[in-house]
């Protein structure tokens, strides 16, 4: 691998993704309680899914995991070895497919080996029409431990490290490893960035939220995830802007950093709050509304294959340009254009060669 060090490090659950088109959504669906476009972890309710699917003859494999394709995103825009993931995974060959994935697209693997019987997680993906439902089974993902953050090739990685992101969905095992690496990071001038990932994790896991949010820079989600956040927080009938001016200004660890909050809203436009804007580049200036409204660029119906992945592509593609020292009007721009490049594409993937950005 090359000798570049890392500059944004990514954590999260390393997932493969089995997608499947189903010709009977709704029928599927409700065959095992899923919603349309949602994301939720596997009950023993839904664990026949996963051999049941292998057997369509639509099948693909496609590496996952919200964080990874974040971090395989934010290495789209940045020279090889720039981008680190850490999760959990089994001592198999999910796992190696992961890797060779990573290594192909220029992100460094750290993961954490987990010895047999624990695999590697997987997500089913069940697609109909422009829909996704995915359904998550953790794993080995789930037996992260926070003695792997003491390694000293994770270590020495993480402190080299500018900027980290977290997803949310790290949240429902890892808030110990999660504080850990951004209450530091935090502290030592880093920029954290976390998303919110689904509806459920603000819903079932507010409190985790909560208290990773003080040492947070950057928070990213989409609107239901937003919405799902006002429902938890008693804020009901809140607009967008108004969930995304409160989430900015919640207690901040840092205080000498304003907070941000993005929020997409699929071919929506995309709002980003500010606790304090100011002169930096990577914030909202004085001059602009706050909440400032970013459209996103039209995209033809039939260049629509997949929406999976888009909203982690549109962190990746903020993050590389952050990475890069672009402003915060750039970082939305490359933000949109991975999203985009994501859709027009089956699973969480972008095209090589790589388009232009
Ligand atoms: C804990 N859960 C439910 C999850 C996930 C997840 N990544 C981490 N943890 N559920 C789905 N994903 C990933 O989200 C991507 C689409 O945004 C899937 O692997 C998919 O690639």
């Amino acid at each position: 691998m090359s000798s570049v060090t890392p500059i944004v490090v990514s954590i999260g659950n390393p997932l493969l993704d089995i997608t499947v088109p189903v010709a009977d959504g709704p029928k599927y669906l409700e065959k095992y309680t899923l919603k349309a476009n949602d994301a939720i972890l596997a009950e023993d309710k839904h664990l026949p899914i996963y051999q049941e699917i292998v057997k369509n003859p639509g099948v693909t494999y496609v590496a996952g995991g919200a964080a990874q394709n974040a971090a395989r995103g934010a290495s789209y825009l940045l020279p090889a070895g720039s981008v680190a993931y850490i999760g959990s995974v089994g001592d198999d060959d999910l796992a190696k497919t992961l890797t060779d994935v990573n290594e192909k697209e220029g992100v460094v693997s750290k993961y954490q080996v987990q010895p047999a019987p624990s695999q590697t997680g997987a997500c089913a993906v069940i697609l109909s029409n422009h829909d996704r439902s995915l359904v998550t089974t953790l794993r080995a993902a789930e037996q992260f431990t926070k003695d792997h953050l003491a390694k000293p090739e994770v270590a020495s990685t993480l402190a080299a490290a500018k900027i980290i992101y977290i997803e949310g969905y790290f949240l429902t095992h890892g808030i110990e490893s999660a504080l850990e690496v951004a209450k530091h990071a935090s502290a030592t001038g880093r920029t954290v960035v976390l998303n919110l990932s689904a509806p459920f994790i603000p819903q079932f896991f507010k409190v985790q939220l909560e208290e990773l949010l003080p040492h947070v820079d950057v928070l990213i989600g989409n609107e239901s995830e937003a919405a799902a956040y006002a429902e938890a927080a008693g804020l009901g009938d809140a607009s967008l802007a108004q969930i995304a001016t409160t989430l900015a200004g919640f207690s901040k660890s840092n205080a000498s950093r304003p907070r941000l909050v993005i929020v997409t809203q699929g071919a929506d436009s995309t709002l980003v709050a500010s606790s304090s804007p100011s002169a930096s580049p990577a914030n909202l200036s004085a001059t602009d509304a706050n909440p400032k409204t970013y459209p996103v660029p039209k995209l033809p119906a039939d260049k629509i294959i997949d929406t999976n992945g888009a909203g982690d592509m549109f962190a990746g593609g903020f993050l590389g340009a952050l990475a890069l020292g672009k402003s915060l009007d750039e970082a939305v721009e490359a933000g949109h254009k991975l999203g985009q490049l994501c859709v027009g594409q089956n699973g969480a993937t972008l095209p090589f060669p790589k388009a232009q950005i």
